[in-house]
């Protein structure tokens, strides 16, 4: 199983949120990731969403995506888990994943719930055929995750034996729990991740190395052990 967090995406250039580059550094999570605040500044909000998208159309996914992407084929069962909403996982190849913060590139209206990918609004916040308002469909701070997936990702830890965490700071709940879980039911847990982290202490094994270098080299040993 793996679990992956901002880290993934930042050699492709994608900010994270936290540590000296991070988003938050520069905008405060209040004033921005909470429906309070959409309520509140929806031009705000609905400006910095868009901002981040221009990025996000502009950027590939790295080598660290390519290789998750490889990894089911050499496992008899594998769930693939993200915190991130930029969409690079299913770019990269892979399909079946759980995302729990939503995707930052769908739009929900709040009024009858219906979706849709525009990317070009006339105002903001852009408006739902419903005449609902439109906002970008991620988990903001204090909502519930979409349904299912923390139930998913969870049924998926406590059946596996394998764990990697790869670029999340390990803060943001529920799916922080998810490593302790597993550790609960005995994975063993590889952690990735440039900084030390809230998770390091219980890892098994801990790569002080950047996900887009070392997943590849782990890969490669995946497919030397299994023969191909
Ligand atoms: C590399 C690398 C490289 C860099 N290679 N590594 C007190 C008050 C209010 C709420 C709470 C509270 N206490 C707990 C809560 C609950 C709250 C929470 O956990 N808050 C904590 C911050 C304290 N959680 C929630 O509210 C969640 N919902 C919930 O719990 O519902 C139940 C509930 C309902 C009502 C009330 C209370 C509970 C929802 C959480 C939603 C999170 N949303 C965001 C924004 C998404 C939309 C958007 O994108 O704008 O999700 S916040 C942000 O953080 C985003 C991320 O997915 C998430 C996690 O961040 P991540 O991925 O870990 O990134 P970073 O930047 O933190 O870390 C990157 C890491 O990579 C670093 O460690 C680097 O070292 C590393 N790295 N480059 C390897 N190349
Ligand atoms: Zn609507």
């Amino acid at each position: 199983m793996v679990s992956t967090g901002a880290g993934v995406s930042s050699e492709s250039g994608v900010p994270t949120f936290r540590g000296a580059d991070g988003l938050w550094n520069k905008f405060r999570p209040e004033e921005l990731a909470t429906f309070e605040a959409f309520e509140r500044n929806p031009r705000i909000v609905w400006e910095w969403y868009q901002y981040r998208r221009e990025i996000i159309n502009r950027i590939k996914p790295n080598a660290g995506h390519y290789s998750i992407a490889q990894m089911p084929g050499y496992f008899e069962s594998f769930t693939l888990v993200t915190q991130n909403v930029d969409g690079l996982h299913r770019a990269a190849g892979s399909d079946d994943l759980v995302e729990l913060h939503g995707n930052i590139k769908r739009n929900r209206c709040i009024e009858c719930g219906g979706f849709n990918y525009d990317e070009e609004f006339a105002q903001f916040p852009p408006l739902c055929a419903c005449g609902g308002r439109l906002r970008p469909d991620v988990v903001w701070f204090g909502e519930l995750l979409p349904k299912g997936a923390f139930e998913k990702a969870e049924m998926a830890t406590t059946g596996c034996d394998l764990f990697f965490s790869v670029g999340t700071s390990g803060i943001v709940q529920p799916a922080a729990s998810l490593p302790f879980t597993a550790r609960r039911v005995g994975a063993f847990i590889v952690e990735i991740n440039i900084e030390q982290t809230e998770l390091t202490h219980i890892a098994d094994e801990h790569f002080t190395v950047k996900s887009g270098e070392i997943l590849p080299a782990i890969l490669g040993k995946i497919k030397e052990l299994r023969g191909n």
